[in-house]
């Protein structure tokens, strides 16, 4: 193990934290900082040999790295790094914080409450909900969950909740935390920006003629001038019956739209109860706009003009319609 481990660099979602929240206990370090996986890619915080890096891309160098998305390890690879050199752990896993628990419990014993921790994020990472229902429900883990998505007044103070609340994951029981007031009162308050990303999904879902047996949910976000956020799975709530869920929206640099458009494709959660070959990074491959995986995709489609966004807002929905049926 490398000697002067300071800091912790993790993903800023819930298997991020529960994983600082783990590294934290393990290593004894209490200095942790947040990022997203677009923050690490592009080299955008330091990260040092007295880092251990956890649930994010591999950055340019770091003391240990701790991780379960394959798309990385591939990343480390095409770097020509030897994965096996690379201090910590890399496991195809549910969540990171499998990874991490895997890897302290071969030392010894650890803390009770970090099992349930460990299968809650399993459930909450990889989304294996079983049903709508359940992923609704009013649970210590999805209650947090949904406290850690509720934004804050600022980064910093984002920064701190999480924080303080990778503290309680190490030193409290679920029920704990999730009774506190604060964390009551974002869940509360995400709750309502769900409310909102509902009307979203509504008011904007564009129908094709084509898809007669209405298997794909199309949300067009393109017409809006300032950026507008939903959770595609809340689809599920909308439309039970549909099977994959597409979404358009414009992209924008420094607050202002451009003529790029944003598709992000995911497939039902139904769809993990049957057997089928949809395969949504497929999808997005043949359409030469990006990649992804086969539960979940996304691309950008550069258009040449505003005429040519304003076309690919109809012919897009119809060629994923059309790839969707053949793969
Ligand atoms: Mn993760």
């Amino acid at each position: 193990m490398p000697s002067e481990l300071t800091s912790i660099v993790t993903h800023d979602d819930f298997d991020g934290v529960a994983g600082a929240a783990l590294l934290s206990w393990g290593f004894d370090i209490s200095d942790i900082r947040f990022a997203g996986p677009i923050t690490i890619a592009k080299a955008e915080i330091p990260v040092t040999l007295s880092d251990i890096v956890c649930d994010l891309p591999y950055p340019l160098e770091c003391g240990m790295w701790f991780d379960h998305h394959s798309g990385n390890l591939d990343e480390v690879r095409l770097r020509n790094i030897d994965p096996a050199t690379i201090p910590g752990r890399f496991a195809e896993a549910p969540s990171c914080v499998r990874v991490i628990f895997d890897y302290f419990s071969e030392q010894g014993e650890l803390p009770a409450d970090f099992a349930t921790l460990a299968d809650v994020s399993d459930l909450i990472d990889s989304f294996a909900y079983p049903t709508l229902d359940v992923w609704r429900a009013d649970t210590p883990a999805n209650r947090i969950d949904r406290a850690i998505k509720c934004s804050s007044p600022s980064r910093f103070e984002h920064a701190d909740f999480l924080r303080s609340l990778a503290f309680d994951l190490r030193d409290l029981s679920l029920d704990e935390i999730a009774d506190s007031p604060l964390i009551r009162q974002r869940a509360l308050a995400y709750a309502e920006t769900e409310k909102r990303m509902l009307e979203h999904i509504q008011n904007n879902r564009i129908l094709l003629p084509e898809d007669t047996d209405r298997e794909l949910y199309v949300v067009d976000l393109t017409s809006f001038i300032q950026p507008v956020r939903i959770d595609k799975k809340l689809i599920g709530l909308v439309d039970p019956l549909a099977k994959g869920y597409v979404e358009l929206k414009p992209v924008f640099r420094q607050g202002r739209k451009t003529n790029s458009m944003a598709v992000g494709l995911s497939l039902a959660l139904s769809m993990q109860q049957v057997e089928h070959k949809k395969d949504m990074g497929e999808i997005v491959r043949l359409l030469n706009i990006g990649d992804g995986h086969r539960g979940a995709a996304a691309g950008v489609y550069e258009a040449r003009s505003a005429l040519d966004f304003q076309k690919a807002r109809t012919d897009l929905p119809k060629k994923i319609l059309e790839l969707w049926k053949t793969v």
